[in-house]
């Protein structure tokens, strides 16, 4: 309520939101100085199997957030007082209250739907040790008794593990899944039909290159972009408006700093939508795109309702949207868009595809769980500043079962290297949807009438799976989430069980390996 204390807070959150999207690691000094941004570190952990280029990258992002430690603990006290002005104990039992359920109930949940998932966590974690160990030696693929060493994921934060594809592959050569070497491959052609366009009369050599790099670079942005809106108009949703394609941002921009952390935009209530991201072309990136697209079709659903309804049913709903469309990119759906060859029919066909998906969603649950494990207790005064960093690895390794290579002490501040501390974005959101993202899918593929096991289902072009999605999307927040979760599922609590029943093949298969 204190104007002053509000500036403060204000100017915190704006230096570490900017701290974050400035973040860079640089090497040398003078001529000989390099500096690497959160894109290229990030494809050092993707592409290197270079353990120490891998350790080097990892850490060298992990710098950056060193300096927001002293902001984030007055922000937290800050953040708690403004939560008290509004009757909650702390601003960790806030973010709990939006779920139609007690704040208690609500962490509750969370508990309960880990322990339903987390059988199937502990299998892939289990196989992919093995897979560390086979790849870097026993004494490398492992650190402290077990743990996953946090550098070499292939991701800076060990959330998602697609990149490990190549070590990780099930069956090699049963089915292609390399969307990556699809995309790059478009990719290449858009830079060739550029560069052989005529450049500005009077540019040199140098500099029609650098343009056509960039003219190519968003054409292929804005194809991956229209390839995804194409799968919510296959289910009879609108196209997006033409202000989209306009006012969004593709690519990263050349003349300034900004956050690359993907976001999507309702600007006005009334149409002007818009995504905000720096797309490469990578598999990840494209399916990001399909989750930024479901914030915006939901958006787009609920702009007919009064104000205060114009929100998801709980933020959980919000990030399930578009990922319940990604869990619908099957291989066959990847074939119909020219992405992978046609799909082997065969039980070794299934468990790569299952693997390919289990390394993007499985790996995720745990870490969307720790986050706010991490920030409920810094909010709640359990973990206190001079224990942040090693509260932060102590849940790290409770969840994910991940480890750093070397010591952390509190000299660093490794959860401000994951936007959405510094950002101050809930993140049980994330979890839940997880969750939630399973049980929609299969809600629509029982709307679609597809018949056969769950993780075979792609329902694009069906529009009685559409209509059912959209007539959900329209309630917004206009009801409680139980009600709405019911007239799309039939059932009014969030359940692990479709996450089980999507992959049932491949946690047999991990047991027998492992
Ligand atoms: O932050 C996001 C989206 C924007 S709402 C890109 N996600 C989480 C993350 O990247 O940490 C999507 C999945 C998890
Ligand atoms: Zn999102």
């Amino acid at each position: 309520k204190d104007p002053k204390k509000l500036q403060e807070l204000t100017q915190i959150a704006t230096r570490m939101e900017g701290m974050y999207g400035s973040g860079s690691h640089c090497t040398g000094e003078g001529d000989a100085k390099t500096c690497r941004d959160i894109g290229q570190l990030s494809e050092v952990l993707a592409t290197s199997r270079d353990y120490d280029a891998q350790l080097d990258a990892w850490q060298g992002w992990h710098t950056i957030s060193q300096p927001m430690r002293k902001d984030y603990i007055r922000f937290a006290e800050l953040v708690n007082e403004g939560a008290r002005d509004m009757g909650f104990a702390d601003a960790g039992e806030m973010w709990r209250s939006g779920y139609d359920m007690s704040p208690a109930e609500l962490a509750a949940e969370t508990d309960r739907l880990w322990d339903q998932v987390k059988p199937l966590y502990e299998q892939l974690h289990c196989f992919a040790r093995g897979r560390l160990d086979a790849t870097y030696g026993s004494d490398k693929g492992q650190v402290a008794g077990g743990m996953l060493p946090a550098h070499l994921m292939g991701n800076l934060w060990q959330q998602d593990w697609g990149n490990l594809w190549d070590m990780m592959q099930p069956y090699p050569g049963a089915g292609s899944l390399d969307v990556n070497a699809a995309l790059r491959a478009i990719a290449q052609a858009d830079l060739a039909s550029e560069r052989a366009k005529p450049g500005a009369p009077g540019a040199t050599a140098a500099q029609r290159e650098v343009e056509a790099e960039r003219a190519a670079a968003l054409v292929t942005a804005k194809k991956m972009t229209e390839r995804a809106q194409d799968f919510y108009v296959s289910l009879g949703m609108p196209k997006l408006p033409q202000g989209y394609w306009e006012k969004s941002q593709f690519i990263k921009p050349r003349d300034r700093d900004v956050v690359c952390h993907a976001s999507a935009w309702d600007m006005d209530m009334a149409g002007d939508v818009r995504t905000k991201m720096c797309i490469v072309p990578s598999e990840e990136e494209l399916t990001t795109i399909y989750h930024e697209l479901g914030h915006i079709y939901y958006d787009l659903a609920y702009n007919s309702q009064p104000p205060l309804f114009q929100g998801g049913a709980h933020d959980g709903f919000h990030e399930a949207i578009g990922d319940t469309i990604v869990l619908s990119m099957t291989p066959d759906y990847l074939n119909s868009i020219g992405l992978v060859d046609k799909p082997a029919v065969s039980d070794e066909a299934v468990i790569n595809g299952q693997m390919r998906m289990a390394l993007a969603k499985v790996a995720f649950m745990p870490f969307g769980l720790m986050i706010d494990r991490w920030r409920w207790g810094v909010f709640d005064g359990s973990i206190k500043p001079d224990q942040y960093n090693k509260a932060w690895w102590d849940l790290k390794a409770k969840y994910q079962g991940v480890a750093p290579n070397g010591a952390r002490g509190e000299e660093f501040f490794d959860a401000g290297a994951k936007y959405h501390v510094p950002g101050n974005t809930p993140y049980t959101r994330y979890f839940l949807s997880h969750i939630l993202q399973f049980q929609f899918y299969k809600a629509l593929c029982d709307a679609s009438g597809h018949q056969g096991p769950l993780y075979q289902c792609n329902y694009a072009n069906n529009p009685e799976a559409g209509k059912r999605y959209w007539a959900m999307l329209s309630k917004g927040a206009s009801q409680p989430w139980q009600k709405t979760m019911k007239e799309l599922t039939g059932k009014e609590e969030m359940d692990g069980s479709a996450v089980l029943e999507y992959f049932a093949p491949l946690q047999t298969w991990l047991k027998e390996q492992n």
